[in-house]
């Protein structure tokens, strides 16, 4: 049963740019530019942003489900929308500022990917947190291939997800990886029929969504840091939070209701 949350605001054109349900306990938003394979102008990633926030602010929603369409996640950022800028402009129009808005965002984000994840597409599914492609996945950064290199995180994320070897020939060549290729190179979590992507990216937020939403968070939060800490840091950063945890309700829930042979009744607190 889904129930439609906050409307997203209309743009100029009278088109949705995302739209937002809510499924139980999963927040659904989904791209909405079909005509320009999911193109990613600022107003849309502004409408993207605030929707997550709206997610993340609700304590109904314990996970968020990002998709594309069947055809394309997103094919980057949209390319007439920035073919006639400046650097100046550029600079000062900061849309970036959105980019790091979700990059905020505490509650796990699933990506439901089928089609092309490309250029500001694919830097958009690096910033989720669990990543489901159809077969039909195409993914790269082809930003050489119009005079540019990526600029949203696309050299530091794919770096770090597959390693400088295999980044540099995507980010250099401009190539797509199949979605095959993606998961064996640890950029995304699992390939499943195309057919599935929406319901198996669906199934798996709602299997997250019923574990303690504060330890999802905390968790997100642990693992996020080992990109960007020494090892013996992370270690240090992971061993506080989850002293942390101990602190929750969520912690003497979950262990007693193991130890009594029931299920958890999590809150979230
Ligand atoms: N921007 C704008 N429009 C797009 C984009 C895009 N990125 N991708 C596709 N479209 C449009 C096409 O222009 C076309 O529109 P129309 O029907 O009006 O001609 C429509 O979508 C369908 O596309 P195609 O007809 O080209 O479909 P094909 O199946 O033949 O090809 C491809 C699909 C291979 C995906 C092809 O469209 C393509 O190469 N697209 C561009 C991919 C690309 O270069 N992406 C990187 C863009 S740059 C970027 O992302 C920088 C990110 C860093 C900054 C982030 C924020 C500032």
């Amino acid at each position: 049963m889904t129930t439609a949350t906050t409307e997203p605001k209309p743009m100029t054109d009278s088109e949705q740019l995302i739209l937002a349900e809510t499924d139980g306990n999963v927040g659904i938003i989904r791209l909405n530019r079909p005509k320009v394979l999911n193109a990613l102008n600022p107003a849309l990633m502004k409408d993207l942003a605030s929707q997550m926030e709206v997610f993340d602010a609700d304590e109904n929603i314990h996970v968020i489900l990002l998709a594309g369409n069947e055809r394309a996640w997103a094919a980057g950022a949209d390319i007439g929308d920035m073919a006639e800028q400046s650097a100046i402009s550029m600079y000062e129009r900061d849309q970036f500022a959105t980019w790091d808005r979700i990059k905020r965002v505490k509650k796990p984000i699933v990506a439901a990917v089928s089609g092309f994840a490309l250029g500001g597409g694919c830097e958009l599914m690096m910033l989720c947190d669990v990543i489901i492609a159809s077969e039909t996945a195409q993914i790269g950064q082809p930003e050489i291939n119009i005079g540019v290199m990526p600029g949203a995180g696309g050299t530091q994320r794919l770096t770090r997800a597959i390693g400088k070897a295999k980044a540099m020939d995507v980010i250099l060549s401009g190539r797509f990886l199949s979605a095959k290729e993606a998961e064996q190179a640890g950029l995304v979590s699992r390939v499943v029929p195309k057919e599935h992507f929406f319901d198996a990216a669906l199934k798996l937020a709602h299997q997250m969504a019923k574990k303690s939403p504060l330890a999802l968070k905390i968790a997100k939060d642990s693992v996020l840091k080992a990109h960007e800490t020494t090892l013996a840091e992370g270690l240090e950063y992971e061993r506080k939070l989850f002293y942390l945890l101990f602190a929750s309700e969520d912690q003497k829930e979950g262990m007693r209701a193991f130890v009594e042979k029931r299920k958890p009744q999590f809150k979230g607190r």
